[in-house]
């Protein structure tokens, strides 16, 4: 009776996220789900599932807190069976994860009124890529969608944006390079309006080497939507690389500092085994998860849900239906 509480229902598979999640599955999860078919629960056990989340990246804190609380449920629901026992851990994540999907926001687009995303975050994290995976998904929802050049500080960058534009046939609005990225989110904020744009999503350049200057700017691109739209940027998303492991971490840390965060993006979690570090962020920045990219397409985003997440890090496609 006790045990058929444990069991939460399994989440909806989601093929993308599995695969995404793949390395991530192979490189650690196997190995944690391998330790629950030994045949008890023992000090041993702990000290190495411990040791696997923390290989993962779900970082120190948080894989002592997720070990702790499992020795005291195994040790108050007298559970012996380590399957069960595995259970408990995988509900334990969820919950850790909704800790952070819980603040999330309700996004409410309103007709006539462009629904602007600021996309923020260090240098090469994915951030130009994800704006065109978050053009996609809005297109989808049958949304018109513009794109806004705000990184004038690489020339390069510019003429990626508009090769995503026009892949996506989505119009972008450009200055040149060395433009004040004020001035282009005047001119995309008049734009969308004139065109009735649903959707404006704003690139910026990945400077945190300064946040003086990295707050001053951002604080005038955010003048600057205010100025057109009072509730403008109604998300503010936060690209993060998953490859770098914790250095995400500390990134999304300097950033919330300069800048009201609403949404995070975990980007690149198809090339690293680091998929753990979902965790740390959730537990350590109580900020959203909305998305994870899982490659470099266009069609490569998948929302981020807490259940599908964590079942996916320990099932494969096709497995544990
Ligand atoms: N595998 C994989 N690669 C990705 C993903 N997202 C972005 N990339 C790749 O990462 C590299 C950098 O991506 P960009 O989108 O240019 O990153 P950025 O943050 O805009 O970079 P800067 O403008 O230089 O600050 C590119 O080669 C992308 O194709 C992802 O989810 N998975
Ligand atoms: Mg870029």
């Amino acid at each position: 009776m006790v045990l058929n509480r444990l069991f939460r229902r399994r989440a909806e598979p989601d093929v993308q996220v599995q695969q995404g999640l793949e390395k991530t599955r192979r490189g650690v999860f196997l190995e944690i789900t391998r330790l629950f078919d030994r045949s008890t629960m023992d000090d041993e056990l702990y000290e190495d599932l411990e040791m696997l989340l923390i290989q993962a990246d779900v970082g120190w804190d948080v894989s002592q807190r997720l070990v702790e609380d499992l020795r005291s449920q195994v040790r108050d629901r007298r559970i012996v069976h380590p399957t069960d026992a595995r259970e408990l851990l995988r509900n334990d994540m969820v919950a850790l994860l909704e800790l952070a999907t819980r603040n999330r926001k309700v996004k409410i687009l309103q007709r006539g009124v462009p629904w602007v995303i600021l996309v923020v975050g260090v240098n090469g994290v994915g951030k130009t890529t994800t704006i065109a995976k978050l053009a996609a998904y809005h297109q989808r929802f049958g949304r018109s969608v513009m794109l806004a050049a705000g990184d004038t500080f690489r020339a390069a960058a510019i003429d990626q944006l508009q090769i995503w534009g026009q892949r996506l046939d989505v119009p972008v609005i450009a200055h040149g390079p060395g433009a004040d990225p004020g001035a282009v989110v005047f001119d995309a904020m008049q734009a969308a309006h004139n065109r009735g744009a649903d959707v404006l999503i704003v690139d910026t350049a990945g400077r945190l080497h300064n946040k003086t200057n990295l707050m001053f700017e951002l604080g005038k691109i955010r003048k600057v939507m205010q100025r057109h739209v009072e509730s403008a940027p109604q998300e503010v998303l936060l690209a993060i690389d998953a490859t770098t492991g914790q250095n995400g971490l500390i990134q999304a840390q300097e950033f919330s500092k300069s800048v009201a965060i609403t949404d995070i993006m975990i980007a690149k979690l198809d090339g690293t085994a680091k998929g753990g570090i979902a965790f740390s962020v959730a537990k350590e920045l109580g900020t959203p998860i909305s998305y994870i990219g899982t490659g470099e397409k266009a069609t490569d985003l998948a929302e981020f849900h807490p259940d599908t997440y964590v079942d996916s890090l320990f099932f494969g496609v096709g497995e544990g239906l």
